[in-house]
């Protein structure tokens, strides 16, 4: 059965004007609406999302996770997709994201960079970590809650509006990603993945301070394991 729904896509977007435009540009073809949740930027992307066609909110100023849960508030679809601003995601990955929902199979489906690939996560020291850490908080949801996820922390994903609302996410940072995961498989959600390949971001640098956040990943997951 075939289930139509208006798609919201939701940017959260933190200092991107150099790579901002492109992208609403490129998504545009793929959604209704477009929603740039600014997470108070000091260079011009508020001006150049706005001049590109898309809607723009602010966040609270926490972080990426504070982003997304203003998204989840303040979208009109009935399916929410997340991109993230810096050209990490392909908009052409927006309609494989959204089929399953769209088909009634899925309630959350997440874009799988170990299906798809990725030039963020292998190379170096720092990625190693990175990369190793996401695999042990995936084995660790696996196994709780009897799934066989291969990424849980990608933040390109669709979501049903009513379902990410039903969900009341608390996380300010960017482990609201496991967060969504979690809470929707307590809820006994359907989650299933598409493979998405992940590019480097295109201009600046991640806003993710491992060093100085690590210990929330794995708090997070402790706090919502039983
Ligand atoms: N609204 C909002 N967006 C943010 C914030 N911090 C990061 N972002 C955005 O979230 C997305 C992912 O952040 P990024 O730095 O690329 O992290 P990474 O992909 O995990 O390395 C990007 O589009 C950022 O601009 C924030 O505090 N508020
Ligand atoms: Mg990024």
């Amino acid at each position: 059965m075939l289930r139509e729904g208006k798609i919201t896509l939701v940017i959260p977007a933190k200092n991107e004007s150099a790579s901002i435009q492109e992208i609403i540009t490129s998504a545009k073809p793929y959604v209704d609406e477009i929603l740039v949740v600014d997470g108070h930027s000091t260079d011009a992307t508020r001006e150049v999302s706005e001049k590109a066609g898309a809607r723009v909110v602010l966040d609270n100023g926490k972080g990426k996770g504070d982003g997304i849960r203003v998204g989840i508030r303040e979208a009109r679809g009935d399916i929410l997709v997340f991109m993230d601003a810096d050209g990490s995601h392909d908009p052409k990955d927006i309609l494989r994201l959204v089929q399953p929902i769209r088909e009634g199979k899925a309630d959350m489906v997440i874009g799988s960079r170990m299906k798809g690939g990725s030039d963020e996560l292998h190379g170096d020291i720092g990625r190693f970590i990175r990369m190793t850490g996401s695999h042990i908080l995936l084995l660790v949801i696996n196994y709780r809650w009897n799934v066989r996820l291969t990424d849980c922390q990608n933040g390109f994903r669709a979501i049903r509006t009513e379902v990410a609302r039903s969900l009341n996410l608390e996380e300010n940072i960017h482990t609201i990603e496991e967060e969504m995961v979690m809470k929707c498989l307590k809820k006994k959600y359907r989650i299933s993945e598409v493979p998405s390949h992940e590019y480097e971001r295109k201009y600046g640098k991640s806003t993710l301070r491992l060093n100085r956040t690590w210990y929330k990943f794995g708090f997070c997951i402790l706090k919502h394991f039983f």
